[in-house]
């Protein structure tokens, strides 16, 4: 998993009880504090997930809920991970904030299905599994149970546009098709990634309508293959991401860029130093607000990772 989706230079820190650099952390942490108040001028509820010590706990981190929850109209859906140091995030870090949504009768929450006996899901990996014919790639999973994580879908009014991943297998597809609401469907999408794990750096909706995408990994003939995205502006992203050392990458491509948040018809959320991206969204009618997160960048994320929209404004149905 990690050889297949990981940067090289970083393998060796993918270790149980690897820590983070702290000084790292703590700069990430303020990071977010910044988020979190920039979200709050905008009008934005925001939760935090609780404190969990993921060193004790045995786990990674809880800072990317865009992995482990997806909301589909009045339900919110666990993700069934297939990474092993995944698996008790929601309910460490989310259930409590969960269980209060449910509680006060605005939710419906669909919690991960347990895994009876050994998860065999990295069983004789290397070669396509049963059941993945449809998809290209040699992924590090196999199909024997559902798998997927959440980013690897994102929702189109009554779409969800997703893709086949090392973390999502058919099975996993067909889970998500049975946790859904009625109404909704989910569609892949045709991507050309041999490392791909979440759809977020691969495809940008930047407002109703209008749709950036990973020129590398998809196209407009794919992406026009989805009825929903026929009549939208589709653009390739106009510039080449920038490689850079500090704060290190340990977890993700310089594509990070465009895992922006859009928090309406006309604001996103930018990386305070991807200045080109903020001048180039203006020609749309869209304000850019830059924040610093890239010490949050480190832990695996940017602002769309980092971030999980319960409710939003119903702008197209
Ligand atoms: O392209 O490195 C970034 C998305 C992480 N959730 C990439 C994927």
């Amino acid at each position: 998993m990690v050889k297949a989706t990981m940067p090289e230079e970083h393998h060796d820190r993918f270790q149980p009880k690897s820590r983070f650099p702290g000084a790292l952390l703590k700069q990430a942490d303020e990071e977010l504090d910044g988020l979190v108040n920039v979200l709050e001028k905008e009008g934005v509820k925001v939760f935090r997930p609780k404190h969990v010590d993921w060193y004790d706990a045995g786990g990674y981190t809880a800072a990317m809920p865009r992995d482990g929850l997806i909301t589909v109209g009045n339900t919110i859906i666990e993700a069934p991970f297939s990474w092993g140091c995944r698996k008790r995030e929601i309910d460490l870090a989310y259930s409590g904030l969960l269980a209060k949504l449910e509680q006060a009768g605005q939710f419906t929450i669909i919690r991960a299905p347990k895994i009876i006996g050994a998860d065999t899901i990295y069983n004789d990996v290397g070669q396509l599994a049963d059941g993945a014919g449809e998809t290209k790639h040699n992924w590090a999973i196999n199909n024997s149970r559902p798998a997927f994580d959440a980013a690897d879908f994102m929702r189109f009014g009554k779409v969800l546009i997703g893709q086949y991943s090392h973390v999502t297998n058919c099975r996993g597809v067909e889970y998500l098709r049975a946790c859904i609401p009625n109404g909704y469907t989910v569609e892949v999408l045709d991507v050309n990634d041999p490392h791909a794990m979440h759809i977020d750096a691969t495809i940008l909706p930047l407002k109703h309508g209008l749709l950036v995408y990973n020129p590398l990994r998809t196209s407009e003939i794919a992406l026009r293959k989805h009825t929903v995205l026929r009549d939208w502006d589709i653009w390739a992203y106009p510039f080449v991401p920038k490689k850079r050392e500090h704060p290190p990458l340990y977890m993700t491509s310089e594509w990070l860029c465009m895992n922006v948040l859009s928090i309406s018809e006309c604001k996103v959320i930018v990386e305070e130093k991807d200045k080109e991206l903020a001048e180039w969204v203006r020609q749309f009618g869209i304000e850019p607000i830059p924040v610093p997160f890239q010490h949050v960048h480190a832990i695996g994320g940017s602002f769309h990772c980092a971030t999980v929209d319960l409710v939003r404004d119903d702008i197209a149905g």
